[in-house]
């Protein structure tokens, strides 16, 4: 049996839309709240497979997606290349800030994959445990996101420190980024071995990058780790998401060769399907406030997403992840609207 999902990646034609949705494992599943409890915190249960490989399964068990996405976070690279992390319940994550370049050359690529061998011994036990119609998908923070926390030390709505230090000393921020793009092409490969099927890489801050910081932070790292994982893997399906880049998202295409692009709730659709949708398949875009309010409202919405993207490869998802409030019958709505679509 072929995967729905893969096949849009393909530039196949299918009966329906192919969906998930980004933090479909999650804060507004009370098993997920009892597995997080018993796991101790966040980053214990990002590094323990057994519990990992549940909570990923979590949502398929209410809902079949066509995809599930690794249970992990970004912020796992920072960590294994020896950053201090903690996620703080209610504040998100906290890094002791690299603001130096002594503090930068104190991070190391060498301990990687030992850090990260839980990370890959969950995407195996997906691999092998997930079904003959749910894609596996791999996933990672691209270059400037994940640099955005580590410069920071914690999440910020400007990333100013990160965009400060770009400025101020581009050629050392330069090399948090090659250090990046290392480790990242690295994990992700590895991501590959164990069994992903496709590949995402989040830039959830690369809407706060004018052009020309855009073509060198954002898309010339990506390019590069596109380029390292298809020297190994020239087939693997990788989904660019660099959220909020607007009209930069078709020279983000043409430029890194991702396979397809996620698009944010802000972006207009029809411009969308004549822009992006035409060069490459397309996922997104409900505002997750939306999936949390629910009815008539989610249900009209979604129909008019799915008939505008109708005539190429769309990918159905939100604009960005579930929000914690979301009920879950509301996922179950919007799922089984997308499931009764037909083409
Ligand atoms: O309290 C909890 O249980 C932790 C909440 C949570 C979860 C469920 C965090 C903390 N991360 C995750 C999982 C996660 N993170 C996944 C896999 C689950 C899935 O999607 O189903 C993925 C793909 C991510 C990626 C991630 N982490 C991004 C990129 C996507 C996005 O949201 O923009 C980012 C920016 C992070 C950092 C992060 N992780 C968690 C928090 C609170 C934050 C900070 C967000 C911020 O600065 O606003």
């Amino acid at each position: 049996m072929s995967k729905r999902f893969l096949e849009i990646l393909k530039g196949k034609k299918t009966d329906r839309p192919a969906f998930w949705f980004m933090r479909q494992a999650g804060r507004y599943l009370p098993e997920y709240m009892e597995k997080r409890k018993e796991a101790g915190s966040f980053l214990d249960l990002c590094y323990n497979p057994e519990f990992a490989i549940e909570v990923t399964h979590q949502p398929l068990r209410r809902n079949k997606m066509d995809a599930a996405i690794l249970f992990s976070d970004i912020l796992v690279i920072p960590h294994a290349l020896g950053q201090d992390l903690a996620f703080q319940v209610g504040k998100g994550p906290v890094l002791t800030p690299i603001d130096s370049l002594s503090k930068l050359n104190a991070l190391s690529i060498d301990h990687l994959h030992e850090c990260l061998s839980p990370i890959y011994n969950t995407v195996k036990g997906l691999s092998s445990t997930l079904g003959q119609e749910t894609a596996l998908i791999g996933f990672a923070g691209a270059p400037w996101t994940v640099a955005t926390y580590m410069v920071q030390g914690h999440g910020s709505p400007d990333q100013a420190a990160a965009r400060s230090w770009a400025y101020n000393d581009p050629s050392v921020f330069q090399k948090l980024i090659d250090l990046l793009v290392e480790a990242t092409s690295s994990y992700l490969i590895r991501q590959v071995d164990h069994g992903a099927e496709a590949l995402q890489l989040f830039d959830s801050w690369s809407g706060s990058l004018p052009e020309k910081e855009f073509e060198r932070w954002c898309i010339h790292p990506t390019a590069k780790i596109i380029q390292n994982i298809r020297a190994i893997y020239p087939d693997i399906p990788i989904i660019g998401f660099p959220k909020g880049a607007g009209a930069k998202y078709p020279n983000f295409i043409k430029e890194t060769g991702v396979t397809a692009v996620s698009i944010d709730t802000s972006m207009p659709l029809e411009w969308a399907r004549d822009h992006i949708q035409s060069l490459v398949p397309i996922q997104g875009s409900l505002d997750p406030l939306l999936l949390a309010a629910g009815g008539d409202a989610l249900e009209k919405e979604a129909l008019r997403i799915l008939d505008i993207f109708k005539d190429g490869g769309h990918i159905f998802n939100l604009g960005h992840g579930i929000v914690p409030q979301t009920p879950p019958e509301h996922v179950e709505q919007l799922s089984k609207i997308i499931r009764d679509y037909r083409y």
